[in-house]
């Protein structure tokens, strides 16, 4: 038996970025060559890709931990590390992803249709790349960064231009047998249907898709029977088919009010309100059935049904409503608005616009968080003071120190860059820059009485923006 699995968590890991290498070039006779240590390669990402051959999520129910490979170390002689391989997860057409705490962030619809769930950490740059007209022979290298941990949640809501909906035993998954391909269990005992089943219907030029779900009975909207769990299957149908029993031996039951409860249900449920609905009534081939059918048409006519007698069993009057959907989906099709048809929503990113914000906590420590420096702090070796210096300039020049000296921080003070279970903590000790920063913009620091030789400011600034070019290059700006 194929189980279906409509609902999973997931944790993803993207690879981590490797580390770059910090080595110099040596070559007979040449000793001191300049710097060759390569970057290191990036992580893999975690994306998930509809694909239409994959009807269920039963894989990730199985193995909810996934990863992408890290990316390898740069190398002396400017190797670069290999980039890790992107880990691609194949998920259902209409794979719903949501954050733990039910944020939607991601509505795959559509084959090829992608997402990246986790980011692969960058490489950490090697020693050769960072060198610059200021920092010849720079004896660091950029630590690689972790790639991103996720835990989503997968919800699979099926794509089907058509909805059955009715009580049990109906006869909506013989329906769906005989419009379509589909070979959905059949039996005469309520609720055959534990999971939704999907057809694709044939009729003349036209090709449309037909799910069922469980039956529904009265209170069906306080859990009774399979509940309404299962109508988030039928939230992104055009069309709504109510399938009434015109042969239940049942004695309190009848079409027109089957359709009633049914409808309650469906209201109770919400949200589907607007589509359209017709009628099909079924077992027509009983004769009790074919009378009953006669006798309620004129009332659900009027109340503005359009109404189908059938027969799933003895095949009666199929033709006629395969027909019928095939225009209704077509007009259902050609209302909806093309971008529909790719439903994307990025993620938000949660910083402001100076890209890092500096908070004074209740224990009088300062916390910076902010995408680029709680990477920069990931991407050092704190054992080498030189890449701490490094760092060091990277804050600065983003204006952390600065922000930080603006929120009361003083030398001594505690700052921690990063979450509260994952900061880098260390006692603040402003550098001079830093200071020099809040009396005169850089490199007009009043406090040194002869100003610099025009000649000198101009090399500075060209080694500033040489730096920030490289880290363009190979990555991104400052
Ligand atoms: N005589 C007759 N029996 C039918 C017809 N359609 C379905 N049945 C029978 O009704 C019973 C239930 O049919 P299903 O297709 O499983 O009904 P369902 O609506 O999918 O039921 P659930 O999955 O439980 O919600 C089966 O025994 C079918 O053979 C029909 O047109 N005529
Ligand atoms: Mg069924």
């Amino acid at each position: 038996m194929t189980t279906f699995v409509d609902r999973v968590e997931l944790h993803v890991a993207a690879g981590n970025g490797g580390h770059g290498c910090a080595s110099v070039h040596r070559e007979k006779f040449k000793p001191l060559g300049g710097p060759d240590g390569g970057n290191g390669g990036h992580g893999g990402d975690v994306i998930l890709v509809v694909d239409q051959s994959v009807t269920t999520l039963i894989d990730y129910h199985h193995k909810p931990h996934r990863s992408a490979t890290n990316g390898k170390p740069g190398e002396g002689g400017n190797r670069s590390g290999k980039d890790g391989q992107d880990l691609i997860l194949p998920v259902p057409d209409g794979t719903v992803i949501q954050d733990k705490a039910g944020n939607v962030l991601a509505d795959l619809v559509g084959h090829g249709t992608s997402y990246i769930a986790a980011q692969g950490g960058r490489g950490g740059l090697g020693n050769a790349a960072l060198s610059s007209a200021r920092r010849k022979a720079p004896g660091f290298a950029l630590l690689g960064v972790p790639g991103d941990l996720q835990d989503i949640v997968l919800e699979l809501k099926t794509v089907a231009d058509v909805a059955l909906v009715g009580y049990p035993s109906a006869g909506k998954s013989s329906l769906i047998s005989v419009l379509s391909a589909a070979k959905p269990k059949i039996a005469d005992y309520p609720f055959t249907t534990l999971v939704p089943n999907l057809g694709v219907v044939t009729a003349g030029s036209s090709v449309y898709t037909i799910a069922d779900v469980p039956g529904l009975i009265p209170g069906a909207s306080q859990g009774k029977g399979l509940g309404l769990e299962f109508l988030r299957h039928v939230e992104r149908c055009s069309v709504l088919v109510h399938v009434l029993d015109t042969a239940t031996l049942e004695s309190e039951r009848d079409p027109l009010s089957d359709l009633d409860i049914i409808e309650e249900e469906l209201k109770q449920y919400g949200g589907l309100d607007n589509r359209p609905r017709i009628v099909v009534l079924n077992k027509i081939d009983v004769p009790d059935g074919k009378d009953l059918a006669e006798m309620v048409r004129p009332d659900l006519e009027a109340r503005g049904y359009r109404v189908f007698e059938v027969s799933a069993v003895a095949h009666l009057g199929l033709k006629e409503l395969s027909f019928a959907l095939a225009e209704m989906v077509g007009a259902a099709r050609a209302a909806k608005p093309k971008e529909e048809a790719t439903r994307i929503v990025i993620r938000p990113k949660a910083v402001d616009e100076a890209g890092f914000t500096v908070t004074l906590e209740e224990d009088g420590l300062f916390r910076v968080r902010g995408e680029k420096p709680e990477r920069w702090v990931r991407q050092t070796d704190f054992n080498n003071d030189e890449a701490v210096g490094y760092l060091a300039d990277r804050l600065n020049r983003l204006g952390v120190e600065e922000a930080l000296m603006k929120a009361g921080a003083r030398s001594g003070d505690g700052v921690a860059i990063g979450p509260e279970d994952n900061a880098v903590v260390f006692d603040w000790e402003p550098t001079v820059m830093a200071g020099a920063e809040m009396l005169g913009r850089r490199g007009e620091d009043h406090r040194f009485d002869a100003p610099r030789p025009a000649t000198q400011r101009r090399r500075d600034k060209q080694a500033e923006r040489d730096e920030a070019a490289q880290e363009f290059e190979g990555f991104e700006p400052f």
